[in-house]
């Protein structure tokens, strides 16, 4: 059985770390408790990104956290990780989920409605709905409001988590929203200390759970 608890999930930004520092904060993430990884490259060319995704699954692995791949089922699959994320512009769930199998984790952004349940039904475990508040991480996005997460939650059986610029001090807007997870970019990766950054973010969304 694949395992997928979305609690807390860390997405890695690689950008302005040395290759020893972004490591070194993955591997304090996992410290804090984050449940599940996604290894985020937009610039590398495939050999980095490959070269990266197999250091970064040797930590996750020692830590028992699934790895996800973004965008590119080639590297999760060179790399045996646990799974792949795939937004509107890539490669459809359908496809994906064909190549990487059913034993494998395959998620998916939906920002309405629609998407969310093509998604669901071309067999994604999970989805990512955001952005919830605009964000400093480099992506193409638009904001999706709470009323938009909320149907998407009551429209799909899956897990759904929210992201975008979500912290600690601001999850607050989730609560009653049903969802399962938040997705976290900045408030780990850039945080003086991810590991403790992880934790703490994890507790609120417990909190908010009541
Ligand atoms: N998709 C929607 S917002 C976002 C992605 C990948 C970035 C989230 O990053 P942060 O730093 O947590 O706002
Ligand atoms: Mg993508």
């Amino acid at each position: 059985m694949k395992k997928l608890d979305t609690t807390m999930y860390f997405i890695t930004d690689s950008t302005n770390y040395s290759e020893e520092g972004f490591l070194r904060r993955v591997e304090e993430a996992c410290k804090g408790g984050v449940t599940l990884i996604q290894l985020r490259e937009k610039e590398r060319n495939t050999r980095e990104y490959l070269a990266l995704a197999e250091k970064v699954h040797e930590i996750t692995q020692r830590y028992d956290i699934p790895l996800i791949i973004d965008d590119r089922v080639d590297i999760a699959l060179a790399v045996n990780a646990e799974g792949v994320h795939v937004g509107q512009s890539d490669m459809p769930v359908a496809v994906a989920r064909r190549l990487m199998g059913d034993d494998k984790i395959v998620g998916a952004t939906a920002k309405t409605v629609p998407q969310a349940v093509e998604a669901y039904e071309q067999g994604a475990d999970y989805l990512g709905v955001g952005a919830i508040y605009p964000t400093t991480t480099k992506v193409k996005t638009v904001l999706t409001s709470v009323d938009t997460l909320k149907e998407i939650v009551r429209a799909v059986p899956i897990k759904v988590n929210a992201i975008g610029g979500l912290n600690k001090n601001n999850i607050h807007v989730l609560k009653d929203s049903g969802i399962d997870g938040i997705c976290a970019v900045s408030a780990i990766m850039k945080a003086d200390d991810p590991c403790t950054a992880a934790n703490e973010l994890k507790e609120a969304f417990y909190e908010l759970q009541g």
